[in-house]
């Protein structure tokens, strides 16, 4: 079955240069990215990314590490991966959430690590299920910058000041 799936690459992973070597092993899947682009992230998304983990003792952590403030890099890499089985097949390269339990050939396994301050920097995000990814994807794309229809959309009235080239 065809599905959706969101990625992040994490600041760690940019930090580590790590981008094209991921990029490779995903391709591995042969699935398609429908939608790419950096995204300097805000508290608010980042915080709303992570809505489910917002009890846990790591979640300050969690939301700074998103941001970059752990690497310097306040910036994380955004695609979506499109095709058969594409969560279960990215989630597998990408390795279990704790760094150290995860298969040492994996993403994480290979790259990750946990800090003395105990944030998992586990390089990329993948999404774990489709309504997950649903909800991930809405919130990190607007359908325009998504090269095939994923969901429905609507037509929205919006007035808002646009940037264009001067
Ligand atoms: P995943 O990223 O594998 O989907 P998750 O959604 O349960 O895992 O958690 C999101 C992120 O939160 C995860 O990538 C790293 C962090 N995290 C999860 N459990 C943690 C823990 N026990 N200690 C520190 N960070 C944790
Ligand atoms: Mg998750």
């Amino acid at each position: 079955m065809n599905q959706a799936v969101l990625i992040l690459i994490k600041p760690d992973g940019l930090k580590k240069s790590l981008t094209g070597n991921i990029l490779t092993r995903l391709s591995e899947t042969k699935l398609e990215i429908v939608a790419a682009k950096m995204v300097r992230v805000s508290a608010a998304l980042a915080k709303e990314h992570y809505k489910h983990l917002n009890d846990k003792p790591f979640f300050n952590d969690l939301i700074k590490y998103l941001q970059g403030e752990f690497h310097d890099r306040r910036k994380v890499m955004a695609l979506v991966y499109w095709g058969k089985d594409a969560i279960g097949k990215c989630r597998e390269l990408a390795g279990a959430t704790n760094p150290e339990e995860a298969e040492s050939t994996s993403i994480r396994g290979s790259y990750g690590r946990i800090t003395t301050g105990g944030v998992y920097e586990n390089v990329i995000h993948v999404s774990s299920n489709e309504s997950e990814a649903e909800r991930e994807i809405k919130l990190w794309f607007a359908p325009d910058e998504i090269i095939v229809d994923l969901y429905p959309v609507a037509e929205k009235e919006e007035q808002r000041r646009l940037k264009g080239w001067a």
